[in-house]
């Protein structure tokens, strides 16, 4: 997978070369290229951005800097198809595990970094005509720009890659494994030792019984995600996907 960042700040990507996702990149799995967005400026003072028409607090980007920079970025050769453009934002869509597998499954992405009060909305509209467009969001609070939530983002899609994580870690992406976020969140995990602090480790997970440790998780993942998640546990609930005793 091919991955572009456009920021006014490429310093802020620099966790990109550490653990998996770093050697992912050594390895030539991914393709992680950084453009920083005043390179695409022409005055003295590199200027990316303005005061809102219509007033306001804040400032707005500019539309220029950025049209040149995804005309250069985003361009696409005679036969190739376009990348997906991404545009982080507290306005877009909630950006879910879904999203992050239907992200992964993309050959290219563009991230589109906004700082300040946001892009000027008509960058958005014309990229539209060359390439699908979307805006995300990664929670409901607000960032000072996008750079943290393209990190979010970047690393939630590319653990989902063939070859990104090691063998022990690939069951996590099984759709139904506890963490994986499309049902239950994970319940509480031990190791060693089995006493720590007064604190003994529950004895089903040493029973050496796998049919009654599998419950075991499965009840506790239950408790937790009534206890944290009741949003979520309504939803599965709804759904049909617990019984009456799970939700007891
Ligand atoms: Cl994607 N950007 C900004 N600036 N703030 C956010 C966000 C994104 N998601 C939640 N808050």
């Amino acid at each position: 997978m091919r991955i572009d960042i456009i920021t006014i700040f490429p310093e802020y990507f620099a966790p990109l070369e550490l653990s998996l996702i770093g050697k992912a990149r050594a390895s030539g799995l991914l393709d992680i290229r950084l453009h920083d967005l005043r390179s695409w400026t022409h005055d003295r003072h590199n200027t990316v951005d303005d005061t809102p028409f219509g007033g306001g607090p804040g400032m707005v980007m500019k539309p220029e800097p950025w049209g040149a920079a995804l005309d250069d970025v985003a361009g696409r050769g005679p036969d190739e198809r376009p990348p997906r453009l991404v545009l982080p934002t507290p306005s877009g869509r909630p950006f879910t595990q879904a999203a992050a597998d239907r992200l992964a499954g993309e050959p290219r992405l563009v991230f589109a970094c906004g700082r300040y009060e946001g892009i000027d909305s008509r960058v958005a509209a014309d990229a539209a005509l060359r390439m699908p467009v979307e805006e995300l969001s990664v929670g409901d609070y607000v960032l000072n720009g996008g750079e943290s939530a393209v990190l979010v983002m970047v690393e939630a899609v590319t653990r989902l890659l063939p070859g990104v994580l090691g063998n022990a870690d690939s069951a996590a992406q099984d759709s139904f494994a506890p963490g994986a976020m499309h049902n239950l969140v994970e319940g509480p995990v031990y190791t060693k030792p089995r006493v720590w602090r007064d604190q003994e480790v529950p004895p089903v997970l040493l029973s050496g019984d796998h049919g009654a440790v599998d419950r075991w998780r499965r009840d506790e993942a239950l408790r937790k995600t009534v206890r944290t998640r009741p949003d979520l546990a309504e939803r599965l609930a709804a759904e049909g996907d617990l019984d009456r005793r799970d939700r007891e």
